[in-house]
C-alpha cells in the first residue's frame, strides 16, 4: 500500500483544512494511505516548490521516518514545480488534479464516462508532457492506478495527444448526438426533467432508487454506493405514478471542492442534461460535518453550468441517521426507512407542474384517448354519462390543464392537500 504525505497551503482564498480532508478521502478511496499532513500559510504559492524551502526539508525528513512514497499537493502545480520537488524529495509526487483523475479513471464504467475521463486526462498531459517525464512514467506503477494517466504516459509525444483529444471529442459528439435525440423525444412530448445534484456520496443515487422503490416501478435500480464517484454518467428513469404526470429523473456525477476547470469541461455533456431541467433537487448528505462547504460547492459549480436560475429545491439525507429531537431546519427524507418520499414526490409534483386544482371536464364519447390519459394522469373524482358527453371531474396540476382544455368545462381551485 503506498504511504502519502499531504500538503496544503493556506492561501486565505478557500478552507485549506476542509480541503485537505477531502483530499484524504480522495486518497484513501485509491487505497493509499495517509500518514502525515503539512500545512503552510502564504500569501502566495512559491513558483519553484509550491511551499517554502523550510517546509520541504521539514517533509523530506518525514519522508524518511515515516517511509511514505509519495506526497500530494493540494492543488495543482505546474510542471517545474513537479520537476524540482522531484527532484529534491526524491519521492513520487503527485497534485490534487492528478488524483481526482484517478479516481475518475478507477470509476469509469460507461462508454461515455470512460471517453469524459480520457478526454480530461489527455487535457492535463498535454502541457505537461516536457518536464513531467519521469514522474508520470512512476505513476504509471502505483497500484491504486493501474489504468491511470501514467500508462499512456512516455511513449506520447505531443502530436499523438492532440490527435486523441480531438478523436475522444468527435467520439463524445457521437454519443452526444445520439442523446439529444432522445432529449428531443422528450422535450417534445413536454416530458419535464427533475435533476438530482450534489456533493458526491450525497445519496443522489440512492434517491433515485428510493422513488423507484417508493412506487414500484419496473426500472432497474441505479448503482449506489458508499464510494465517492461511485456515479459518473448520467441515467435518466421515467417515473410514472398512477393518476399523476410523468417527469423524467436523471442522476448524475457528484461534485467536488475545486473541480479542476478541465474537468468540468471534459464532463460538460453529461453535465448538460442538468442546464435543461425543469426542476433540480439539490441533494445534500445532512449529517456530514462539512455539508454547508458542500452545499457551497454544489452552488458555485451550478452557476458555473449556468442552472443558477433553475428551480432548485434542497433536500437533506439519511434522517434515519440523526436525532429527532433535535431541531433541524430544511427538508430532510431518509433513503434506508423511505421517511418523507411520499412528500418528496408531492413537493416535485408541485414544482414541476404547478398548484392542484379541481376541473370539470365534457368529454366527447368519441375521444377515448383523453378519457385513457385522464385515466393515467389525472385523479378521477366522479364520472357521470350524460347523453352527449362524460362528464368527469378531476383533480390535477395547473400545467397539466393545457392538455385538456379543449374539454375543461370549469376549474375550482383545490384547497384540499393532495395526499396521494
Ligand atoms: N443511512 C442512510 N444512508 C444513505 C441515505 N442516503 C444515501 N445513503 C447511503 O450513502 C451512500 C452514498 O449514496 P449514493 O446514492 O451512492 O451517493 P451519490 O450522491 O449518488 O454519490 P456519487 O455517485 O458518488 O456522487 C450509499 O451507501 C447510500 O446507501 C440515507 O438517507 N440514510
Ligand atoms: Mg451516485
Amino acid at each position: 500500500m503506498d504511504k502519502a504525505i499531504l500538503i496544503g497551503l493556506d492561501l486565505g482564498t478557500y478552507n485549506t483544512e476542509a480541503s485537505l480532508l477531502e483530499l484524504e478521502s480522495i486518497a484513501v478511496a485509491l487505497n493509499i494511505e495517509v500518514v502525515a499532513t503539512f500545512t503552510q500559510k502564504l500569501k502566495m504559492p512559491n513558483i519553484k516548490t509550491y511551499v517554502g524551502s523550510g517546509k520541504i526539508a521539514e517533509v523530506k525528513k518525514a519522508i524518511t521516518f515515516l517511509k511514505a512514497t509519495m506526497v500530494i499537493f493540494d492543488d495543482e502545480l505546474s510542471p517545474a514545480q513537479i520537476r524540482n520537488l522531484e527532484e529534491i524529495l526524491d519521492t513520487q509526487i503527485i497534485d490534487r488534479s492528478f488524483l481526482i483523475l484517478s479516481i475518475f479513471t478507477e470509476r469509469a464504467k460507461t462508454k461515455s464516462a470512460t471517453l469524459e475521463v480520457s478526454l480530461a486526462q489527455q487535457k492535463y498531459l498535454l502541457p505537461r508532457l516536457v518536464g513531467m517525464r519521469s514522474s508520470l512514467s512512476r505513476q504509471g506503477g502505483g497500484s491504486y492506478n493501474a489504468k491511470g494517466p501514467g500508462e499512456t504516459k512516455l511513449e506520447l509525444d505531443r502530436r499523438l495527444i492532440v490527435r486523441n483529444i480531438a478523436k475522444l471529442e468527435k467520439a463524445i459528439k457521437r454519443l452526444n448526438r445520439q442523446k439529444r435525440t432522445s432529449r428531443k423525444a422528450r422535450t417534445i412530448s413536454q416530458i419535464p426533467i427533475v435533476s438530482l445534484v450534489g456533493y458526491t456520496n450525497a445519496g443522489k443515487s440512492a434517491t433515485l432508487n428510493s422513488l423507484i422503490k417508493l412506487l414500484n416501478l419496473q426500472s432497474n435500480l441505479v448503482f449506489e454506493e458508499d464510494l465517492l464517484f461511485a456515479t459518473l454518467d448520467t441515467t435518466a428513469r421515467k417515473i410514472v405514478k398512477k393518476g399523476y404526470p410523468a417527469f423524467v429523473l436523471t442522476d448524475t456525477i457528484g461534485f467536488l471542492t475545486r473541480l479542476p476547470h478541465a474537468f468540468i469541461n471534459s464532463f460538460q455533456s453529461t453535465l448538460s442534461e442538468v442546464a435543461n431541467s425543469d426542476l433540480i433537487l439539490h441533494i445534500i448528505d445532512g449529517t456530514h460535518q462539512q455539508k454547508e462547504l458542500h452545499e457551497q460547492t454544489t452552488n458555485e459549480v451550478l452557476s458555473e453550468l449556468n442552472c443558477g436560475e433553475i428551480n432548485t429545491l434542497k433536500v437533506y439525507t439519511r434522517l434515519d441517521l440523526i436525532d429527532k429531537t433535535k431541531k433541524r431546519p430544511g427538508f430532510w427524507i431518509s433513503n434506508k426507512t423511505l421517511e418523507n418520499l411520499n412528500l418528496l414526490m408531492e413537493l416535485i409534483y408541485e414544482n414541476t407542474f404547478g398548484k392542484e386544482l379541481i376541473a370539470k371536464l365534457r368529454v366527447p364519447y368519441n375521444k377515448q384517448k383523453i378519457v385513457h390519459t385522464l385515466n393515467e394522469q389525472t385523479r378521477i373524482l366522479d364520472t357521470k354519462y350524460e347523453n352527449n358527453y362524460i362528464e368527469i371531474d378531476v383533480r390535477l396540476f395547473e400545467k397539466q390543464i393545457n392538455h385538456f382544455q379543449d374539454f375543461i368545462y370549469r376549474t375550482i381551485n383545490s384547497t384540499r392537500k393532495n395526499t396521494g
